[in-house]
């Protein structure tokens, strides 16, 4: 049983008590700790092994850390069972459906006989649950629509697929005459890995007018729905676009509502609610007097709270509210602040560019250090690099380095950690080198225990610089890597190796919370593109979200350094070697 699944039976039981009608503060126990299990970077089964106190996690009290620890060992709940045999059985399905809360899913069970998701959708559909006494039309809308969007969501997008529709749809929308203001919003503004749709949101002057140049953008393959200001179209990669115009007074609200996370946003309106001021899209009203703001600005949304503006990327509820009032929000890493790149390929293995023309492109963006770092011999299929072609190639790369000149180039390489832990080349071969990124393409499908040995073991070779794309996930293709990530964090923490925040939109697979418990425990990052073409060093930006997603700063981002410094990093490192 993993941590998701864990979360989701937390989060039936809150429902199922709210439902008996149990005090809220039990109910919303629940509700926390479902969220701190399925945010947390270690399994839980991990941790019960190696006797971990679940305690010490927020969020989780003595009883409720008995009950994880019955799950974890027995696959069941016998306080789960009993309470979920108090309701028809069914219920608990319906509970997945957002939208439908504990009293309506009785409700559609106890008089439809509804149990599944499929049976909901034929009941909207025939009326039955519009027929409902205590439901009604509006209801059922909304059951609908939430029923749509999950559909719709089923399927969730890359980041790196949808950010680059929505600002080709951003840029026609800019071009329609009376439009003032368009933006982003949702999941992509605040640069999850995934989303499920694209939120974007605008002012215009006109705006039926606006919404209906908008429909017939040339990347919209069909309007699903079209009112005078929203409108909601698939674009033909079959991804779901949401673009909602209002008054231009209003449209900091606006942003700052569709922007979320929902957590964040319940998390404001509590905030603001108890200064006496309630929140929404339309302005925030002075519940006194039903007195209204309006809001231009973002921002001033959140100055007129007292608080210090707060970066989308981290409006996830994890405590900025908190450390917003105190002024005390981390100043998070740019994509500006990114120096160099420490991970590229290059035609000599299975890039598509030549060597200069890598490093061109790396002094055109501005970098002031570049490392090239193609496969080590091992990876057959990727043409890798025999000693003798590492060698030679290095002389290529000193020549260009001159040739060019007004950017360092490191030489290093992407050497393969082999099943048992040892490294693709020897270790006389890996000390000529300035660059040694480790990283997992083989066997990717050992145990948790042969995987984490495999790796600790890896860390421990003092010529290994940085831990490349740790998890080896591929989006949407590929799981990550069983790995006790914690024994991970903490090796790379002592050996000083650093862990590679890959910003291959394919990859990004460290995600945000194992970085912050990385940081937490003394770890230092690269954010690396693994470019395999040199328009590639474009995607510096999703692995900078990442990093902002995980509250990172520029000094935890090695590759943010100057030169000099960067270079203290690859060649004084204090290198503590052995397991
Ligand atoms: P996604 O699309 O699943 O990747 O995630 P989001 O966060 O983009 O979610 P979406 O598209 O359903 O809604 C966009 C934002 O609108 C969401 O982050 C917060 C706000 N929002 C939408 N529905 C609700 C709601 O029922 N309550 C609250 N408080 N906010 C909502
Ligand atoms: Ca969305
Ligand atoms: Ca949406
Ligand atoms: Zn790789």
């Amino acid at each position: 049983m993993n941590n998701a699944q864990i979360a989701d039976i937390l989060d039936a039981i809150a429902s199922l008590l709210e439902l008996k009608g149990e005090e809220r503060f039990k109910v919303v126990a629940y509700q926390r700790a479902a969220r701190a299990i399925a945010l947390h970077p270690k399994e839980m089964v991990l941790a019960l092994k190696e006797g971990d106190d679940l305690r010490a996690i927020p969020g989780i009290g003595k009883s409720i850390a008995e009950k994880i620890e019955e799950l974890v060992r027995s696959g069941r709940l016998e306080y789960f069972e009993e309470l979920k045999a108090q309701f028809p059985p069914g219920v608990t399905e319906l509970l997945h459906i957002p939208g439908v809360g504990p009293k309506t899913a009785l409700k559609l069970v106890q008089e439809l006989g509804v149990t599944s998701l499929e049976e909901l959708e034929a009941a909207v559909a025939d009326g039955r649950v519009a027929g409902l006494p205590g439901l009604g039309a509006k209801s059922a809308e909304n059951i609908e629509r939430r029923l749509r969007e999950l559909r719709a969501k089923e399927r969730r997008i890359p980041l790196g697929a949808a950010l680059p529709i929505a600002e080709e749809l951003l840029a026609g929308l800019r071009q329609v005459p009376g439009v003032r203001q368009a933006s982003a919003a949702g999941s992509l503004r605040r640069f999850r890995e995934t989303v499920g749709d694209i939120d974007l949101m605008g002012t215009a002057d006109d705006p039926p007018a606006a919404i209906a140049a908008f429909v017939a953008l040339p990347q919209v393959k069909a309007a699903l729905a079209q009112g005078p200001t929203k409108a909601t179209v698939l674009v033909h990669s079959g991804l779901q676009v949401d673009l909602r115009l209002v008054e231009h007074q209003d449209f900091g609200s606006l942003l700052q509502h569709f922007t979320g996370s929902k957590e964040h946003n319940v998390a404001l309106r509590e905030w603001a609610r108890r200064r006496g001021y309630s929140v929404s899209e339309y302005g925030i009203a002075e519940i006194a007097s039903g007195r209204v703001h309006h809001f231009q600005r973002e921002e001033e949304v959140y100055r007129f709270l007292g608080l210090q503006f707060i970066p989308p990327e981290i409006r996830e509820a994890r405590g900025e509210i908190e450390l917003a009032a105190r002024g005390a929000l981390p100043r998070l890493v740019e994509a500006d602040d990114i120096r160099g790149d420490l991970h590229a390929h290059t035609d000599w293995t299975d890039g598509q560019d030549s060597l200069e023309a890598m490093v061109r492109a790396a002094r055109e963006r501005g970098y002031a250090y570049l490392a090239i770092t193609d496969h080590s011999v091992g990876r057959g299929i990727t043409n890798g690099l025999s000693v003798e072609r590492l060698r030679e190639q290095r002389k290529l790369l000193q020549s260009v380095e001159q040739q060019v000149g007004g950017i360092r180039v490191f030489h290093g390489t992407e050497v393969d950690i082999r099943a048992d832990g040892t490294l693709d080349y020897p270790d006389e071969v890996l000390a000529e080198l300035d660059v040694v990124v480790a990283s997992l393409h083989s066997a990717l499908q050992q145990p948790a225990e042969r995987m984490t040995e495999r790796v600790l073991r890896a860390l421990a070779n003092p010529h290994v610089d940085v831990f490349g794309h740790p998890s080896a996930r591929l989006l949407g293709e590929r799981p990550p890597v069983e790995l006790d990530w914690e024994a991970v964090f903490h090796q790379a923490s002592r050996t000083g190796v650093a862990l590679e925040i890959n910003a291959s939109p394919g990859r990004l697979d460290l995600k945000d919370v194992h970085v912050s418990r990385a940081r937490e425990l003394g770890c230092r990052f690269l954010v690396n593109t693994d470019a395999h073409a040199a328009r590639h060093f474009a995607a510096i930006r999703y692995g900078v979200g990442v990093a902002r997603r995980a509250w990172c700063e520029s000094q935890h981002i090695l590759n943010s350094r100057p030169l000099a410094e960067f270079e203290d990093f690859l060649y004084h490192r204090q290198v503590v070697s052995g397991l």
